[in-house]
């Protein structure tokens, strides 16, 4: 574990720091190495068009190049390997590679993952960059190895907005009654049952066919999420809360993992990292144009003021006091140190 956490630290910091040499050397240098022919399975949820589906497709080109088209992997999109969980479980059981998909849905197997969920905590990206590559982030991700996953790196989800198809959400009374899909955690459920909404925990997989036969009225994503998933035709008003930073992160599967060379695993880890680069990069520019083309697909469109942004945080204290009193305390307190050293 300890070792791990060095070697993705390290790892990181190499790859920063060698990036482009290492991209026009890695063919030539690949014949060297102990590496064998493999393919790897990488499920992901959202569509192949989507920046998730782009960063995956990265991936694989990036795996490629690196190894000299030994380590082929093969993307699996829309969750046609299954959702979140199933994928997770797969990995554990080393039915499946890998995978990239939200922490929220990893609560089950590393509890301390929900402190991501609580609302309100990131101001922007980049202090979110700070932590999760920095040591809380990282600390986090190895406490997966006893479990039989390696998180190995993080990418933007983003910050979530609301969208549901019966009415604006101006105010946070506008959500009484909303039948709202969350995913399957426990700190959403309790955050939006608090906002006066009825939370329905959810895969992913199955929420559009949830909202479009109206079993709900309501979900919660980023932006650009909305827009690759085609939510906007089953949902007409879309506000802007950024009332969570979401991220994703991509795991393997330890029993696989360990069973690779020093090589392979230096490849995969290298890769991961030039692909969590490309992918923030690429999710912030596209999160830019998502507003203009959901407005543009008859979206109705609304930003909450800073005023009932203020009224949302009071009302979610106890969601937040129930997840501190139920031994989270300490983290949050570590997790809230690390930000304030970036925000500073
Ligand atoms: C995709 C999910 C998705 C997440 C959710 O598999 O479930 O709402 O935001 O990105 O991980």
């Amino acid at each position: 574990m300890k070792l791990l956490r060095s070697v993705l630290l390290a790892t990181g910091l190499a790859a920063a720091i060698l990036a482009p040499a290492a991209a026009i050397l890695a063919p030539v240098a690949a014949s060297a190495q102990d590496i064998k022919p493999r393919l790897i399975r990488f499920g992901y949820g959202l569509s192949e068009s989507s920046n998730q589906g782009r960063a995956v497709k990265f991936f694989v080109e990036e795996m490629s190049k690196r190894s000299g088209g030994k380590l082929k992997v093969k993307g699996f999109a829309d969750a046609s390997l299954g959702s979140d969980i199933q994928m997770q479980n797969a990995l554990i059981g080393g039915a499946q590679e890998m995978m990239v998909g939200s922490t929220a849905t990893l609560v089950g197997i590393v509890k301390d993952f929900a402190v991501f969920d609580l609302p309100f905590l990131f101001n922007n990206e980049q202090e979110a960059d700070a932590v999760f590559d920095g040591p809380f982030g990282q600390k986090l991700a190895a406490k997966l190895n006893d479990k039989g996953l390696v998180g190995l790196v993080y990418w933007e989800n983003g910050f979530r907005n609301l969208t549901n198809s019966k009415r604006p959400v101006e105010k946070v009374e506008d959500l009484k009654g909303i039948k709202l899909r969350v995913m399957q955690n426990p700190v959403y459920i309790d955050m939006f049952n608090g906002f006066g909404a009825n939370a329905v925990p959810l895969s992913f997989s199955e929420l559009f066919t949830a909202m479009e036969t109206g079993t709900v009225d309501g979900q919660e994503n980023p932006v650009t999420t909305i827009q690759s998933s085609k939510f906007y035709e089953v949902q007409k008003y879309l506000t802007i809360s950024k009332h969570v930073y979401s991220p994703w992160i991509v795991l393997a599967s330890k029993r696989w993992y360990d069973g690779l060379s020093n090589d392979e695993r230096k490849i995969i880890n290298e890769a991961a990292v030039a692909s969590r680069d490309f992918e923030r990069k690429d999710s912030r520019e596209a999160s830019k144009q998502s507003i203009a083309y959901l407005k543009d697909k008859g979206m109705q469109i609304n930003e909450l003021s800073d005023a009932e942004l203020g009224r949302m945080r009071e009302m979610v204290k106890p969601a937040m006091d129930k997840f501190a009193a139920d031994g989270g305390a300490d983290l949050l307190n570590e997790l809230q140190g690390e930000i304030n050293k970036v925000r500073k």
